[in-house]
């Protein structure tokens, strides 16, 4: 009997010795997200879907905007298709579940970077370069008088859940030492229908979903977005955590977009610019870049020439960040720090090589 019990004690032991093996071996060798993602020819991608110039679902079932086009530039470099991306309208706090459960592949999502999201300890998420730096707001009717954040002390303010947003607006608050009340919302739709309707003083949000907000609003130049700005918001894609493959993938098709923006090569020439680099040998860093020469692409799991793939389907950053937020649109939100390091900004991209 004793001896019994000693024989499972080692016989469990050694599953477990036998299973630990195995998963660590699992956590090399385990096939990566852009591999199913190239399997099965098209990407999953989350999107919000509900706000102009980032992601929005038109009256027609089509998605535009900013978000929307990282997903379009990814699933080129990956698939070879633009197309080939399936949308999943997500609200915030949805957004990390949908990752985590593999409904999608990747979050494109107006998303703010922060420690607790990114942390293995936390939502575990691998962040891509920042595609939209903003910060949040408040937007207060005109006509209320208010200014500043003072002026709202002891009011209503209507806010999303499962956001930054929360947390950052009960932080400027408490810094102040002043009471609030926060009126809680699942999506940006409802925090929008609560402010209309006068149940909070002010509605808060990322600076950039005010502005887009603001532009479907009957009267937009009734509504004053306030000059606090609450937060850092480095709004960047996501994919789930510890796939290397995949995070570097993403990673590098949005530095491509940066890259492009700063070499000049546009939707509109990219291929005339593969053709300058073909034919001419002593463009190696051009040659580098568009595939001409080299094997960056492979290196991550991509065809050779995913940037050409990705300029061809939205152009670069400068482009897609002008034809969904730039000065002839509704939202028409300045570019500010948004601009390339080269003109002030903070978009930079690392050395192709
Ligand atoms: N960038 C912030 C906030 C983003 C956010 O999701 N905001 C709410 C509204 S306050 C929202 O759901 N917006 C888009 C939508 O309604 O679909 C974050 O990552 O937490």
């Amino acid at each position: 009997m004793r001896f019994c019990r000693h024989f499972s004690l080692f016989g469990a032991l050694g599953v477990l010795v036998t299973l630990l093996g195995s998963c660590a071996s699992l956590g090399t060798t385990e096939t990566s997200r852009l591999d199913l993602v190239k399997q099965r020819g098209e990407l999953f991608c989350g999107v919000s879907g509900k706000i102009p110039g980032f992601s929005f679902l038109s009256p027609e079932g089509t998605y535009t905007g900013l978000d929307v086009d990282i997903c379009r530039a990814m699933a080129a470099a990956f698939v070879g298709d633009a197309d080939k991306v399936q949308y999943r309208p997500l609200t915030a706090p949805e957004r990390f579940t949908a990752l985590r459960s593999g409904e999608i592949d990747l979050l494109s999502r107006n998303t703010t970077q922060t420690l607790s999201r990114d942390a293995a300890g936390g939502n575990g998420i691998s962040f891509a370069p920042v595609v939209f730096h903003d910060g949040q707001g408040l937007i207060v009717p005109k006509d209320s008088g208010v200014q500043s954040l003072q002026d709202l002390s002891g009011k209503a303010i209507c806010v999303g859940s499962g956001t930054t947003t929360e947390q950052n607006l009960n932080d400027a608050f408490a810094a102040l030492g002043l009471p609030y009340t926060p009126i809680k919302y699942q999506d940006l739709n409802q925090v929008v229908g609560g402010y209309l309707q006068g149940r909070c003083a002010a509605m808060t949000s990322d600076r950039s979903q005010l502005a887009a907000a603001r532009s479907g609003f009957a009267d937009p130049e009734e509504h004053v977005i306030l000059a606090d700005r609450l937060s850092k918001e480095p709004l960047a894609p996501g994919v789930v955590g510890g796939d290397q493959q995949m995070a570097d993938a993403m990673t590098w098709v949005v530095y491509a977009l940066i890259e492009a923006e700063e070499r000049g090569i546009t939707q509109a020439n990219v291929d005339a610019m593969v053709k300058k680099a073909e034919a001419d040998p002593s463009q190696a860093a051009l040659r580098r870049f568009l595939g001409v020469d080299g094997d960056l692409g492979s290196k991550l799991g991509l065809p050779n020439d995913f940037v050409v793939k990705a300029i061809r389907a939205t152009g670069n950053y400068g482009e897609i960040y002008d034809r969904h937020l730039g000065p002839d649109t509704e939202v028409a939100i300045p570019r500010g720090a948004n601009r390339l390091a080269e003109d002030g900004g903070l978009m930079i991209a690392p050395p192709f090589t």
